[in-house]
């Protein structure tokens, strides 16, 4: 572990919003005194109907419910577009830079609020109402964050889907939120391959009975089937629709967005974030995180289809009037170099990434990043996993020439923007640890039994009461909302994430404490993998776990069983990995596959995964207590076995 300590230096502790008493002092009030603080910091986006009430909010079983500014109304589109048009109108809001370098688009905020009232008018042309749910399964071009304020816009909930999943995938989503609509695009483009989202689009609704509709933007020209009656051409339509669409006034607690994410167990839940808290959130957390100032280039390089592209591509930057930068490329085309060019060629002040395309640039060695200037930069940001300090130090020293601070933001999907982060101005940094917690955000580490550690300890990361972006519910089903992250320590959030806090009050998050994994940076469970393996014909049952993953963070190692008479050969490991990708998405491709012929149970039938991760980590001499299972025999076979990769 890394004990260097970078300070604030004097120029951003004179600079910045927040310095290190005024850190101390807001926080402090945040806690003390929640509804004068919020009442405060809500003021920062226009409301249509002003609120009265702050927060409602508790974790307690017996009268359980979150809910901040309840009966304000407000319109989130009309907050990122509508407000900036007298002053900024001509200011880019999106910078757009194609997979092709050559490619580059500038939408200013006058175009880009037009594009939104088309965009929110041809969707209720085609039916689409208050509340209805819209899926948007889109590449990186800016008509997915148009499809994103169009929604918002009329009030329709919108659930994004990332590129990359698989029309099995698609298909669960849009069935288990009941979409009628699809907005796609003929194909997406990344790192000069194409991914022929139509046509997957295509396959999925042969599963999915809810959908009338399907809007296709076409990107690549790429031939695509168009369904007569089912499918629209977007710049048809689009060209057809007036640019003129009145904002319609929500509620506070009327559901913005529904996003799916990978727990524990069973299948993707239905993240839902409502509107109210969810923008004064994103919003605020960008600009103290990012000490956002007007002219500031933004970049933020998620993809919208993850919960960072949410927050911190569309809806904070620009509910603050900034100009965000959307890429629609990869970090390696066409060369290493390519962060750094599209750094130069938009003068990115603010850079904002993952730590695995961090390690994966950074094996390449400096040259990469050092023929480029990289001069406008001025404050990075890491989000999505922990990052080892190593990287840390890289970026810091390389990518940001020594001075740059690094925002290591920890946050989840159900958190809805930051929840640890340093702030440049205030809280000196340590390598590898997300520093300290937002305003209004009450971590506390517990052990097994739910007593809260005090001091410089260690155990699992709760949060104590509830902050305004915290999701709602998962979506038509409340009640597991409930179970999973508040019946393990009653009363309190669960992260799910391991932690520890030293001996200053800095917290060091460890990594998932539960059954999902992090490949990187995109979260997955192991039992959607494991499902996804047992549904082939050759196999009778399958054990799935993180490993170490240089690059990665970490590694899926499978452990199979075959039906009897199968042989696990080569052949058929390469088959089992293609069926995965196509079960899921090439983002849940197993690195390793073990065939096994037993795996290590319990004589109650649970299958010990302690002893598979060990294994999976090489970690052998580790096993600890092997005697209660049904046949320790088995765990020597898997030793034998055991199979290594290298990055
Ligand atoms: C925003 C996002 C959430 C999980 C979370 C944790 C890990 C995210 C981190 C981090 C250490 C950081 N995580 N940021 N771990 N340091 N700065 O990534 O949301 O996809 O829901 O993942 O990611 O394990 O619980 P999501």
């Amino acid at each position: 572990m890394s004990q260097s300590i970078y300070p604030v230096s004097a120029e951003w502790r004179d600079r910045a919003y927040v310095n290190a008493a005024q850190y101390a002092d807001m926080y402090a009030r945040s806690i003390s005194d929640p509804d004068s603080f919020w009442r405060d910091q809500a003021q920062r986006i226009d409301w249509m109907t002003p609120f009265t009430a702050v927060k409602q909010t508790s974790f307690d079983a017996g009268d359980f419910g979150i809910k901040w500014f309840a009966d304000g109304g407000l319109n989130i589109a009309a907050n990122c577009l509508d407000r900036h048009l007298a002053e900024r109108g001509d200011v880019p809001a999106i910078l757009w830079a194609g997979d092709d370098p050559s490619e580059s688009r500038t939408i200013t905020y006058r175009e880009l609020y037009e594009e939104v009232c088309r965009f929110a008018n041809l969707l209720k042309g085609q039916g689409v109402r208050k509340g209805d749910r819209v899926t948007i399964y889109m590449p990186m071009i800016p008509e997915a964050a148009m499809a994103m304020l169009a929604c918002a816009r009329i009030g329709a909930i919108h659930s994004v889907v990332f590129g990359g999943f698989s029309p099995d995938s698609l298909a669960g989503r849009i069935t288990d939120c009941d979409s009628t609509i699809v907005i796609t695009a003929d194909e997406g483009l990344r790192g000069g391959k194409k991914i022929p989202l139509k046509a997957n689009v295509d396959e999925a609704l042969q599963q999915c009975t809810c959908v009338g509709r399907v809007i296709v933007v076409k990107r690549t020209g790429g031939a695509v089937d168009m369904t007569q009656g089912r499918d629209h051409w977007y710049h048809e339509l689009r060209d057809a629709a007036s640019a003129d669409c009145p904002a319609e006034a929500v509620g506070a607690e009327d559901p913005l967005f529904i996003l799916y994410t990978s727990g524990s167990t069973g299948k993707p839940k239905g993240v839902l974030h409502t509107t109210g808290g969810y923008l004064v959130w994103a919003a605020m957390t960008h600009h103290y995180v990012f000490d956002y100032r007007p002219g500031d280039i933004y970049w933020c390089a998620a993809d919208i289809g993850w919960v960072t592209g949410h927050s911190y591509i569309v809806y904070g930057p620009l509910a603050n009037g900034a100009t965000t930068v959307m890429f629609e490329g990869v970090p390696n085309y066409p060369d290493f170099s390519r962060f750094w060019q599209v750094v130069d060629q938009f003068k990115v002040s603010t850079f904002y990434a993952a730590p695995t395309a961090l390690r994966a640039l950074m094996r390449e060695g400096d040259a990469w990043v050092e023929k480029t200037s990289r001069a406008s930069l001025r404050i990075l940001g890491s989000v999505g996993e922990p990052i080892n300090p190593e990287a840390w130090e890289w970026y810091h020293r390389v990518v940001g020439d020594g001075r740059c601070p690094i925002m290591d933001t920890w946050w989840q999907t159900e958190t809805g923007g930051h929840m640890i982060t340093p702030l440049p101005g205030a809280i000196d940094q340590k390598p590898g640890s997300a520093t300290k917690p937002f305003f209004g955000v009450l971590p506390q580490i517990v052990d097994a039994d739910g007593k809260v550690l005090e001091g410089a300890c260690e155990g699992n990361l709760v949060i104590a009461d509830s902050w305004p972006g915290q999701m709602r519910t998962v979506w038509g089903d409340h009640e597991r909302f409930f179970q999973t992250y508040f019946t393990t320590y009653p009363g309190k959030y669960f992260t799910g994430d391991g932690c520890r806090r030293d001996e200053d009050g800095y917290y060091w998050i460890t990594g998932r404490v539960d059954d999902v994994i992090n490949v990187s940076g995109h979260r997955m469970g192991t039992a959607e993998i494991e499902s996804a393996l047992v549904a082939h014909a050759k196999v009778a049952e399958a054990a799935v776990v993180g490993m170490p993953h240089d690059i990665k963070g970490q590694g899926i190692y499978a452990y199979v069983t075959l039906n009897a008479n199968e042989e696990g050969d080569e052949a058929l490991r390469k088959e089992l990995v293609q069926w995965v990708r196509h079960e899921i998405g090439p983002i849940a491709t197993p690195d390793v596959i073990q065939f096994a012929p037993a795996l290590p149970k319990t004589r109650s039938g649970k299958i010990m995964r302690r002893i598979l991760r060990k294994i999976a980590e090489d970690a052998v001499d580790q096993l600890g207590d092997t005697s209660t299972l049904a046949d320790p025999s088995v765990v020597d076979n898997l030793v034998a076995n055991r199979q290594k990769v290298v990055a």
